[in-house]
């Protein structure tokens, strides 16, 4: 019996140390310490040993099991340490090789003339509200004293939906919002997104405007001149001076459209301002009492200035766009002169 046990441990260590997997190395620990196993079948031959020997050949039958388990054991961690280097090397990071770009995208120059008037307006106290796309055809127009059959519709064509419903022609709808929902005072500019049956290369049928609304005791014409011209300067820079034209529109009364002196030439004439050395900008004028009546408020006690920018235009002027379609193309090389 102890004679098999040395053998039994000499073929196993062999065994073990021969094998190169560690899936050998369990095939190999069930065929000699499984229920089934060579070990165990040692101690099945217990029975023909004389009983004096017995305890003495159990403990060499112990004795081996461990021996086995430990060279086991041993043999796993050392393959595992053997692939684990392997895999080091073969993975191995060269940190001093140039990283991929990423590709960067840029603001459409839409979006820059945006956040640009959103935070001048904001340094003024205007709060930011935001009206739907979708519009009722009475605060699109009636409220904002353009009835039906006006002739002031035939600038402002647009998309219904239905009779009464209709994409929004402009960002005005935002003031009566503010105004039936809000007592003044008021300080408000409502961005967004705008629709007319418009196409050429200074309209398109989709484009944004960004409207402004003041209202409380004592607002007079200077406060619109002298927010706009503040903001004016934040823009198209310090040296720029604005002008004031009489001009219409049915929800101010007066109404001004505000021209700033050519920014390219200052004021000399050239290509840009067609030679007048003034550029148009936007429409603003004094909120008609008839429009603080329709919003419920007191025109005697109340007056207001109101405007509207259209985003495209200043775009176009500020970064020298000649076509407004180019916005809208999707052509990777325009919007990267942005970045
Ligand atoms: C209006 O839309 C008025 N709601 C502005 C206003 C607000 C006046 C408050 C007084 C008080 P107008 O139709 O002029 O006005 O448009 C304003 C600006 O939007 C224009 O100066 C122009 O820059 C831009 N705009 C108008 N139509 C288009 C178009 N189809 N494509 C691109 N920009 C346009």
């Amino acid at each position: 019996m102890k004679e098999k046990i040395s053998n039994l441990l000499e073929t196993a260590i062999n065994s073990i140390n021969s094998a190169e997997s560690i899936d050998v190395l369990n095939d190999l620990r069930v065929a000699l310490l499984g229920k089934s196993g060579s070990v165990t079948g040692l101690l099945k031959g217990m029975k023909d040993v004389e009983p004096s020997e017995r305890p003495k050949v159990g403990q060499m039958v112990n004795e081996l099991r461990v021996k086995i388990e430990t060279a086991l054991n041993e043999k796993i961690a050392f393959i595992k340490e053997k692939d684990l280097e392997k895999r080091l090397l073969s993975e191995k990071i060269d940190i001093t090789l140039p990283a991929k770009r990423k590709k960067v995208g840029a603001l459409s120059p839409i979006t820059l003339v945006k956040n640009e008037l959103i935070d001048a307006f904001s340094g003024l106290g205007f709060e930011i509200f935001e009206g739907p796309e979708i519009e009722l055809d009475e605060i699109n127009f009636q409220k904002l004293n353009i009835p039906k059959d006006h002739p002031a519709r035939d600038m402002q064509d647009t998309f219904y939906i239905t009779e009464n419903i209709l994409l929004r022609t402009h960002t005005s709808p935002g003031q009566v919002r503010v105004m039936t929902s809000k007592n003044p005072p008021i300080k408000v500019m409502c961005p967004g997104r705008v629709y007319r049956s418009d196409d050429d290369a200074t309209h398109s049928p989709i484009f944004h405007q960004i409207e402004g609304l003041v209202v409380d005791k004592n607002i007079s014409l200077c406060d619109l001149k002298g927010s706009l011209e503040e903001i004016l300067k934040r823009i198209f820079g310090d040296k720029i001076k604005t002008r004031l034209r009489p001009s219409y529109f049915p929800f101010t009364e007066p109404s001004v459209e505000i021209d700033v002196s050519c920014f390219e030439c200052g004021g000399k004439g050239c290509k840009l301002c067609k030679g007048t050395g003034w550029i148009e900008v936007l429409g603003a004028g004094m909120v008609n009492r008839k429009v603080l009546e329709n919003c419920g408020i007191d025109p005697d006690v109340y007056t207001g200035y109101a405007f509207g920018i259209g985003l495209e235009r200043i775009a176009m002027l500020k970064y020298h766009v000649p076509d407004i379609r180019m916005y809208f193309d999707s052509d990777i090389r325009f919007i990267k002169q942005f970045k």
